[in-house]
């Protein structure tokens, strides 16, 4: 089976700022499943998703959310998939909050954080491409290609 990265949002209103990182995976060819589900608003269902996650054939999951973001976090705890955290923006603490929510994880549950906003959710979907070409000629091929491409302009 392909290797998936699974896509979780805390709220439909989080989908445009995380566009771009759809987009890279596609680029890269990553077969990827975007989903609305918040910690906090639908805790139950969140967590089953987490739980069954790498039996459905993910091996990497990212997690945007804005605000109080417990997202990232509370799927890291449930799950031994690397997770990534994007941090969005939108409240009146434009990101802040929940980039040090996301970053801020205690020992033992670490989520890789990235920028605020649609930068984070590029490179989220590039670190995603990378640590997949750990264990991937082809993954790793993609991403040297990519960064070539960086280095031309
Ligand atoms: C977070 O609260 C979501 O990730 C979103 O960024 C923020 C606001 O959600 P809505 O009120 O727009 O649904 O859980």
């Amino acid at each position: 089976m392909a290797a998936k990265v699974l896509v979780l949002v805390g709220s439909e209103s989080d989908r445009e700022a995380m566009q771009g990182c759809l987009e890279y995976l596609d680029r890269f060819g990553i077969q990827h499943e975007f989903q609305v589900s918040s910690a906090h608003r639908s805790p139950e269902k969140t967590r089953l998703t987490a739980m069954s996650a790498r039996a459905d054939g993910y091996r990497v999951i990212i997690c945007g959310a804005g605000m109080a973001a417990a997202l990232p976090g509370f799927v890291a705890s449930l799950t031994s998939l690397p997770v990534i955290g994007v941090p969005l923006a939108g409240s009146h603490l434009s990101g802040m909050d929940s980039l040090h929510a996301i970053v801020q994880m205690p020992p033992g549950v670490p989520v890789a954080t990235m920028a605020i906003g649609k930068a984070g959710a590029k490179n989220a979907a590039i670190f995603a491409a990378q640590i997949l070409g750990v264990a991937s000629e082809e993954f790793e091929a993609k991403i040297d290609d990519f960064k070539a491409q960086l280095a031309s302009g």
